[in-house]
């Protein structure tokens, strides 16, 4: 069976990794967020694509999220003695190694899709990774910040600030003229499932859609399209997905997000347990949902939630 995943950080990473345990035979395409990508220190910074490759890895730092296991910021710290920031992204010493290569290779002329592949040919993820696409997207998020409206990084907003100031809007600048990386389309017409992790919907998924032919692709290829909330009981698992949701007009509410995402795109919706009272809702837009338990406590849990979605997927359509 093949099947695309279109990828965040964290939320996508655990649902990846019970997926690979789910359906240990699958060929598993990621498509990767890079909406997320940074340029610090004159290095390119990609965490939504490495937080996926170190998770499947097995270098991730299990207990942040994101990052590597058994890190030091020795080189940050010397950094920070020569003034040189930001502060507020913790790089380490053992990630920096990443960035080096990355953008050693980018400097060379191979775009990011190829980069990508080099990297998890050490990490040896066991899926196909490949990033929304080789052109720069970068999300910005328009805020008032001392009285000025202005438009700071994702990045910015999301570890600097917090997401303690509300988000007028999201744009992801650059998306518009970005064309999908080799291999992205393919994927998705040959998929016989596309899924969307629980992660999150507008600067994760909502990013990746937001790359023009990939959303039509995905309506296109005529095979079930299955959804995970990342919101459970009005709320993200993690992080400050409502912020963003406000910002794009949507209510914090694993229904909101499936009617966001719409019926034209999406044919199924898994909703955790204790929002078994919006299934009515989400059906009545015509996408067809369920109630199970979706949290990724470990992989065993993710794998649960993941087989439950490829069920669904053999229900629709
Ligand atoms: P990010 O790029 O690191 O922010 O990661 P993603 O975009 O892939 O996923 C972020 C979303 O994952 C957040 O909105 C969380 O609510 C969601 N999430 C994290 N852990 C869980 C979980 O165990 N269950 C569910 N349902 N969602 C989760
Ligand atoms: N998230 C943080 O909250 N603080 C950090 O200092 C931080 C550093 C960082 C470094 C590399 C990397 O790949 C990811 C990193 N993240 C950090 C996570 C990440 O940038 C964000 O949580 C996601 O992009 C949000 O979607
Ligand atoms: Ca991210």
């Amino acid at each position: 069976m093949r099947i695309v995943v279109l990828a965040g950080g964290i939320g996508g990473a655990r649902f990846l990794r019970g997926l690979k345990k789910a359906a240990p035979d699958a060929d598993i395409t990621v498509i990767g967020n890079t909406g997320d990508d940074i340029h610090l220190f004159g290095l390119k910074v990609c965490p939504d694509l490495d937080t996926v490759m170190y998770t499947l890895g097995g270098g991730i730092n299990e207990e942040q999220g994101w990052g590597r296991t058994d890190e030091t910021f020795k080189v940050k710290e010397e950094l920070a003695a020569y003034g040189v920031g930001p502060e507020w992204f913790g790089l380490g010493d053992r990630d920096f190694a990443t960035h080096i290569v990355r953008t050693q290779m980018l400097g060379a002329g191979y775009p990011l899709s190829a980069v990508t592949q080099a990297l998890c040919e050490r990490w040896q993820p066991g899926v196909r990774l490949i990033p929304m696409s080789d052109d720069r997207v970068e999300t910005h998020v328009a805020v008032t910040l001392d009285g000025e409206q202005k438009a700071v990084h994702f990045q910015e907003y999301w570890v600097r600030l917090r997401a303690s100031v509300d988000a007028h809007a999201i744009v992801p600048v650059g998306a518009e003229q970005a064309k999908p990386a080799p291999g992205v389309l393919e994927a998705i017409a040959e998929a016989d499932v596309v899924l969307f992790p629980p992660s999150n919907p507008v600067v994760s998924v909502g990013t990746i859609l937001a790359v023009p032919g990939i959303r039509e692709a995905i309506a296109d290829a005529g095979v079930p399209v299955v959804g995970l909330s990342p919101i459970v009981g009005d709320a993200p698992v993690r992080g400050m997905a409502d912020k963003v949701l406000a910002a794009v007009g949507v209510e914090t509410t694993a229904a909101a997000v499936a009617e966001h995402y719409g019926s034209g795109l999406l044919d199924g919706w898994l909703v955790d347990s204790v929002d078994a009272g919006v299934v009515e809702r989400v059906e009545s837009a015509g996408i067809r949902c369920r109630a199970i338990p979706l949290m990724m406590t470990d992989v065993d849990a993710a794998a649960e939630m993941a087989r439950a979605a490829l069920a669904l997927a053999s229900e629709v359509r």
